[in-house]
């Protein structure tokens, strides 16, 4: 059954609300930064015969139409990948739904539907778009300082400065330091954001793109959030080679058939490109300084809780 009572408790919220309308001036900010860079925003696309692969633990979400079987939305980077042949530069709110481990409730950081800011750049470097990362989150932290301070002082939340370059540190270093399970560990270790890059192919998707000259290491990154907040936003260089996509997706064992729409796309020529994924639940959590991410959006929906 559905809990009426917390959801009524929800709609009453005042720190829910101040968490939606400074996530209300959050998405303008992003929007004009955007805009600014010259990117066109696409809608989302809620349901398609392919979707990222994700880890297996997660169940696929399948609807079908008309005798059609569609899957719903993992994420679209198969969609910024396609979409970069027609504009350069692409981003949109996305939905995406991900059954996560029920393990994962009360994590304060995960929900099985949320919206990420993905986006796209045709022709990019992982450097490049570290760079738009940076700016962007930059940006977006001093138009909240500014223009939520009334927010920020309700919610108790003192949110510091962040000035570009952010530390860097890679996926070995990090390992070496914290040991494997490290993300929220490196996370609480630090009072700035710290990118954390070349993951090993083992711990990601077949799209992210592997050094010409490293092999099992790809050239790829994630954002970490200062004061324990975790993962702010995660992307890379993508793969667009058809032979070297088949060759990653052979690796991960995944039946090439699954992909046959992907692989066709591939063969007529994708763009090199590079772009991200960015959590706005997550970031409205780590602006608003929450412990909770229920408390960033209505009708969030936790792992294993039914919800409206
Ligand atoms: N959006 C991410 C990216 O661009 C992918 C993801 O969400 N898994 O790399």
């Amino acid at each position: 059954m559905i809990d009426i009572t917390r959801l009524l408790e929800e709609m009453s919220s005042t720190e829910l609300r101040l968490a939606i309308q400074v996530q209300t001036k959050l998405i303008s900010l992003i929007r004009e930064f955007l805009l600014r860079e010259k990117f066109v925003e696409l809608l989302p696309v809620i349901i398609s015969p392919i979707t990222d692969p994700l880890t297996d633990f997660r169940v696929r979400g399948e609807v079908e139409c008309y005798g059609y079987k569609y899957q719903i939305t993992k994420s679209m980077i198969f969609h910024k990948q396609t979409a970069l042949k027609a504009f350069p530069r692409i981003f949109c709110f996305s939905p995406n739904v991900r059954i996560e481990p029920a393990e994962r409730q009360n994590s304060g950081r995960h929900l099985i539907e949320f919206v990420q800011l993905d986006l796209e750049v045709r022709e990019a470097s992982r450097e490049d778009v570290l760079g738009l990362g940076e700016r962007l989150f930059s940006y977006v932290i001093e138009g909240i300082r500014r223009g939520a301070d009334e927010e920020l002082t309700l919610l108790g939340r003192k949110l510091p400065e962040f000035k570009p370059p952010f530390e860097r540190i890679t996926y070995e270093e990090a390992v070496r330091e914290f040991g494997q399970d490290f993300e929220l560990k490196l996370s609480a270790a630090r009072q700035e954001p710290v990118w954390l890059l070349d993951f090993p192919l083992e711990v990601r998707e077949f799209y992210d793109r592997e050094y010409n000259n490293r092999p099992g290491v790809l050239v790829d990154m994630d954002l970490i959030y200062p004061e324990g907040y975790g993962e702010a936003l995660s992307g890379g260089e993508r793969e667009y080679q058809v032979e070297r996509i088949q060759e990653r997706i052979r690796k991960k064992g995944i039946n090439p058939e699954a992909y046959a729409i992907y692989l066709k796309l591939a063969e007529s020529g994708l763009y090199p490109s590079a772009g991200f994924g960015f959590g706005i639940e997550r970031l409205t959590r780590f602006v608003c300084g929450l412990k909770d991410i229920g408390r960033t959006r209505l009708f969030a929906k936790k792992p294993a809780q039914f919800s409206l």
